[in-house]
């Protein structure tokens, strides 16, 4: 096994401390940050997410599996941050009102960040209005909401409701992206993507940007 999956394997297995010892000697070795996501943190949340999906894991290793994620991601952060370079685009990104559910979206925010992308996350349960006044004042050019739940995906063509009628909706493009939704679901709400994953996210917010 080699180092990044050994990197996924601590993940889904929740081994959080052997988790940050393995993404320090990744980067100490020259691994790029992409690589330590795309290769290890995220595959071993997948992973997790896919045995849970199959009764084969319970709630409990799920929320384990995100905790060694966010050890790593917190090793992360500070050398993403330190680069750098100028951001490319700035991104608003948060879940929306009634939803709690955030690893998948923290995933986005990380991979968002680490290919030089600023995010400002709002977090959870984001209103519409809160949603709409970030935007405004930071003139973001992408804003990204995530929903895990069919009961809290119909809170985001409110948003984007909100967005036409200030006239906001025109200087801004919207990715939407949790496991409910699909292309037609962002077609049908007027958004102008849906994301299955962290790393198609980060393909769209460049091809946005024209980069
Ligand atoms: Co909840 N939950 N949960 N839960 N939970 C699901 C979503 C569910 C499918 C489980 C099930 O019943 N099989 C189900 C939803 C059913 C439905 O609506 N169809 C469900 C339910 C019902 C609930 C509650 C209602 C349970 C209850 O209380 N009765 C409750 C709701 C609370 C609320 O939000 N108001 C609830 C609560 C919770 C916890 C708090 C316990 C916990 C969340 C902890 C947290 O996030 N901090 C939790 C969890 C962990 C899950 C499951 C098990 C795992 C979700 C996850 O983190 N997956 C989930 C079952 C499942 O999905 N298999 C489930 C790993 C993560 C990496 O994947 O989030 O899909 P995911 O993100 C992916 C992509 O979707 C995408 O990129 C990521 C990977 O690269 N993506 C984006 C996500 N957001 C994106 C945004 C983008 C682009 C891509 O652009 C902006």
């Amino acid at each position: 096994m080699n180092l990044l999956e050994e990197i996924s394997a601590c993940v889904e297995d929740g081994k959080h401390g052997r988790v940050s010892e393995l993404v320090h000697k990744a980067l100490d070795e020259g691994v790029f940050v992409r690589e330590i996501m795309e290769k290890g943190i995220v595959p071993g949340m997948e992973l997790v997410g896919r045995r849970f999906k199959d009764g084969q894991a319970y709630l409990p290793e799920i929320l384990i599996a995100a905790r060694a994620a966010h050890a790593g991601l917190a090793i992360l952060r500070p050398v993403i941050v330190k680069s750098g370079e100028k951001p490319k685009a700035k991104v608003v990104i948060g879940t929306v009102e009634g939803d709690l559910h955030d690893i998948g979206k923290n995933l986005v925010r990380l991979v968002l960040e680490s290919e030089g992308f600023e995010v400002i996350d709002l977090g959870v349960d984001v209103s519409p209005a809160a949603f709409q006044e970030k935007l405004k004042e930071e003139k973001a050019d992408v804003l990204g909401m995530s929903a895990l739940l069919t009961t809290t995906m119909v809170n985001i063509p409110q948003v984007i409701e909100g967005l036409k009628k200030s006239g906001l909706r025109e200087g801004v493009k919207i990715i939407i992206g949790g496991a409910p939704m699909t292309d037609g679901y962002a077609r049908e709400v007027g958004a102008d993507a849906y994301a299955k994953d962290c790393f198609q996210a980060v393909d769209l917010v460049r091809s946005f940007i024209g980069g």
